[in-house]
């Protein structure tokens, strides 16, 4: 009778358009870049409405759903996935303790029920590549994609390869999307083939009439602080509503789940709780050495030459850096909210002990250090990012510093599904130190940002190799803010020798179509978007 019950349940699921009706609403809005306020709503009439035509089927769904207890669902054989991935999130979070104010009691909490890697880095400081490499467990260096362009999926090289939806579909899994999983709106149309059911895409929201901060670069994505606005108006909240949706109607089969909120990127756009949860003045700067850029190569600056995040120049004769931080810092909360609500949803569902549960955010984020705002460097504010596994087969309450890389994700739920090792991930599983936190890798963290930059991170020690042979060399126990480069110091030259060991044997040149964010070296030349720079022109001020 149960399966009776639950076959129906999906059934009504099913009809209700979580494939048909649903995301074909939904790809139709991604499609035309629509805004989304009020996707819920109708999401919602479609649900409710079709169950209301279905008398029947709604009560023997309800019934289902109320009974759907853990002890009473067979084990499926294979774990779900619950995918939690967050754009912009640098350390800021509590129980990593990249800032001391930092409040995110959710990711905390599944921290505690899980493992928490402390030294888990992204394969690049921006959001196309890192996605793309996450999600194939190819590094950047590998399929070329440097910039917010291509789509990895119009590259003849690349357009077949298997990412890790696909592979779990393959062998079974339903896949769902929310959000921003892949960048922008890549993935999310019917013919990309990457997820069966997608909800509603990424979004801001509510948003002011006009900038709040007049910044250097009129981009409009370039703002924070807080206005007259419901945090349930928000992008971020409609997509966990739809996530919460989907974990209250779950399919027999196992389920991936991926969830991709937008914010802390920017516009940092807050609602006044979670401003008033930081006030201006108890707000604590990250740490800053004035003449921190006297000992990183010129080169250094190329990676970030000219772009819409200010640096702290702006941020301080505007009296901007406080407001800024406190936003990231609210904005974080908020998103905290959120995950929180998910994770909510999954324990009501009476599938958190079948579930695995992984969150991860795309890389770091300055605010003032090394003088700029935003990523785009090899530094560990760029390149560090909160990476947190719980479930099954998981280690409670454990902390690993090993370091990781973004693109061991992709092998991880393989090995933990319990699904046939794939071919050619760059990816190596963390299930070791899943089991037993101490447990040594082999190899250090990579951090690629354009053609040949590449920053590595052992154990102790951040590396970094510009283009040009130019180097940075920090010792991460002494001077954990990279303050002091050692690169030039000669009773360094056998940490240096280990270090480029770990370099990429080989670098792919810009994929066809890079553009955003590009920058190239080539006999002695470095070119930012298109633009030669020239040896002696200043760096750009804001
Ligand atoms: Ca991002
Ligand atoms: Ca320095």
């Amino acid at each position: 009778m149960v399966s009776a019950l639950r076959t129906a349940a999906v059934e009504a699921d099913r009809m209700a358009g979580s494939q048909g009706m649903l995301s074909a609403v939904t790809k139709g809005r991604a499609r035309k870049g629509t805004a989304i306020s009020g996707w819920s709503d109708v999401a919602r009439s479609i649900y409710t409405g079709t169950l209301m035509r279905h008398p029947l089927l709604a009560a023997l769904a309800a019934a289902a759903l109320s009974c759907s207890t853990a002890s009473e669902r067979p084990n499926p054989a294979r774990p779900n996935v619950l995918f939690i991935a967050i754009d912009d999130q640098n350390d800021w979070i509590g129980a990593l303790g990249g800032h001391p104010q930092a409040r995110t009691p959710h990711i905390d909490g599944l921290a505690r029920r899980g493992t928490l890697f402390t030294n888990a880095h992204a394969q690049s400081p921006l959001c196309n590549p890192s996605r793309t490499s996450v999600m194939t467990s190819l590094r950047p260096s590998t399929t070329g994609v440097y910039g917010l362009s291509p789509w990895f999926r119009d590259l003849e090289e690349w357009k077949d390869v298997v990412s890790l939806p696909q592979y779990l579909a393959r062998h079974g899994y339903r896949t769902y999307s929310t959000g921003k999983i892949y960048h922008g709106g890549y993935g999310r149309q019917e013919e990309d083939d990457e997820f069966q059911v997608i909800g509603p895409p990424a979004g801001v929201g509510s948003k002011p009439d006009e900038k709040l901060v007049d910044t250097p670069s009129p981009h409009p994505l370039m703002d924070w602080g807080t206005f007259p606005h419901r945090d349930e108006d928000k992008g971020d909240w409609i997509v966990a509503d739809w996530a919460v949706e989907q974990l209250r109607a779950l399919p027999e089969e196992p389920f991936f789940l991926s969830v991709g909120f937008f914010l802390p990127h920017v516009p940092l756009y807050v609602t006044q709780k979670w401003y008033d949860m930081y006030p201006e003045e108890s707000i604590v700067l990250p740490p800053m050495l004035r003449d921190d850029r006297a000992d990183t190569p010129r080169f250094s600056w190329y990676l970030n030459w000219t772009l819409p995040e200010p640096r702290l120049r702006f941020l301080e004769e505007a009296g901007e850096w406080k407001n800024i931080v406190r936003s990231y810092l609210a904005a974080t909360s908020f998103v905290d909210s959120q995950v929180g609500r998910v994770l909510d949803a999954l324990g009501a569902s009476g599938r958190a002990d079948d579930t695995i549960v992984v969150l991860w955010s795309d890389h770091g984020y300055h605010l003032g250090e090394k003088l700029i705002s935003g990523k785009n460097t090899l530094w560990d504010r760029s390149t560090r990012v909160p990476l947190v596994f719980a479930g099954p087969g998981i280690a409670s309450g454990a902390q690993c510093r090993r370091p990781v890389e973004l693109l061991d994700i992709y092998p991880t739920l393989v090995e933990l599904a319990g699904l046939p090792a794939r071919d050619g991930l760059e990816g190596q599983s963390l299930v070791p130190q899943l089991q037993d936190a101490d447990t040594p890798r082999d190899r250090p963290a990579i951090t690629t940002h354009n053609h040949d930059n590449h920053g590595v991170r052992s154990e102790d020690w951040r590396y970094i190799r510009y283009a040009d042979g130019s180097e940075e060399l920090y010792d991460m126990r002494q001077d954990p803010n990279e303050w002091h480069n050692l690169a030039g110091d000669p009773g360094m030259a056998g940490v240096l020798e280990t270090h480029r060991g770990w370099l990429p044997p080989s670098s792919a040149t810009p994929a066809p179509g890079s553009k955003h964010r590009i920058l190239t070296y080539e006999g002695g030349v470095a070119t930012w978007e298109d633009q030669e720079i020239g040896p002696n022109e200043p760096v750009p001020e804001l």
